[in-house]
């Protein structure tokens, strides 16, 4: 991996996120906020090893995975204001971030769901022959969920071309893992599906990627997938918002000093020259201010927008001639449903 491009994407995750924090209390960010100080080495490795045509899903705590990924920078700070030029048109937030030239499908707030979307995915991407992998990005709380066994189940079963990535901070909200799991050792449970599965304890940006490199090489060569790799890593900020909480009495700020010890943004800025750091930050400060500006300076979605993107399109959106489409019963075009449902009727 090229050192400074490591500490480009690092760092300007890390400043971002920090700029969210700041602008939060402000209330212009119209959203609720999962921030992933702390975190942002999972993403950068993973996506260090994709290339332009790979997908990646993530969850409601996808900042880092969104632009690692390569998503737009402007249009995440505009859906966090609500603004109609952001991602999802400013109705869907931080938690349902979306870039799809970028690879990077929706994020849902549904613990585990997007794990199984990922495997689906992946299975139509071999079945098309597609030269693409998937990663699924997902936390140790979703390992909980029944959808995450039948995802390992189902892929391993089809041996699809998919990189498994559990973000393991140790918490769901503030219910610690062996609170939760009699036996935490994930790779075990893993692997007896049969999935090759490795933890990564050292939350090493440079050692994650080149797990993850090898098994993207070898799903690109055409073993079958798919890899399973448990990351451990440790969110800073509180679960949602943008405050610490280390006096919230799940947990201590002493657990929190080897991880910030083990800092990956400042590790990976002190392997370059001074004039190099400072170059690679002057360039993602301006670029962030001007995202800002940007979000700022959009305009909300006005009130013809209240009923589009929200359950199908109708030829006649708007206020006024709102139908409520679950009501409406028969189908064909001219009552206010729309292409989607013909498309689907003439299919029937
Ligand atoms: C199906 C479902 N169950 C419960 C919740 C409530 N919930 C929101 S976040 C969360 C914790 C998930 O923890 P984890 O997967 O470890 O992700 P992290 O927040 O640590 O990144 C829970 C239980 C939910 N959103 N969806
Ligand atoms: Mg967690």
């Amino acid at each position: 991996m090229n050192i400074k491009k490591v500490y480009r994407e690092l760092f300007r995750i890390r400043r971002v996120e920090e700029e969210i924090a700041r602008i939060y209390p402000s209330d212009k960010i119209k959203s609720p906020v999962h921030l992933s100080i702390g975190q942002e080495a999972v993403s950068v490795a993973v996506c260090e090893a994709l290339v332009p045509g790979d997908i990646v899903f993530g969850t409601y705590r996808s900042h880092a995975l969104y632009l690692a990924k390569g998503g737009d920078l402007r249009a995440m700070f505009a859906e966090m204001y609500g603004k109609v030029t952001g991602c999802a048109r400013g109705k869907g937030g931080s938690m349902h971030l979306v870039d799809i030239p970028a690879g990077f499908m929706g994020t849902s707030a549904v613990v585990g769901t997007t794990i199984a979307n990922a495997v689906g995915y992946a299975y139509g991407l071999k079945l098309q022959s597609k030269p693409h992998i998937v990663a699924s990005f997902f936390g140790d709380g979703a390992v909980d969920e029944g959808a995450f066994y039948e995802s390992l189940n189902f892929a391993h079963l089809k041996q699809v071309p998919l990189i498994f990535i559990c973000e393991n901070n140790g918490y769901a909200i503030h219910t610690p893992q062996s609170a939760r799991q009699r036996d935490v050792n994930l790779c075990d449970r893993v692997g007896a599906y049969g999935i090759p599965a490795t933890r990564i304890e050292s939350g090493d940006v440079f050692e994650i990627h080149r797990h993850v490199q090898e098994a993207a090489d070898a799903l690109r060569s055409g073993q079958p997938g798919p890899f399973f790799f448990e990351c451990l890593t440790y969110r800073w900020k509180e679960h949602v918002g943008p405050n610490d909480d280390f006096d919230a009495g799940y947990r201590s700020r002493e657990e929190a000093q080897a991880w910030m010890a083990n800092d990956q943004v400042r590790l990976a800025g002190e392997k370059l020259s001074d004039p190099e750091r400072m170059e690679v930050e002057q360039n993602v400060e301006a670029e962030i201010a001007a995202a800002i500006a940007f979000a700022e300076n959009s305009s909300f979605p006005g009130a013809s927008e209240l009923t589009t993107d929200v359950y199908e399109e109708s030829e006649q959106d708007g206020p006024d001639d709102f139908v409520w489409r679950g009501d409406t019963g028969g189908h064909g075009s001219g009552d206010g449903r729309g292409p989607i449902r013909d498309a689907i009727w003439s299919g029937c």
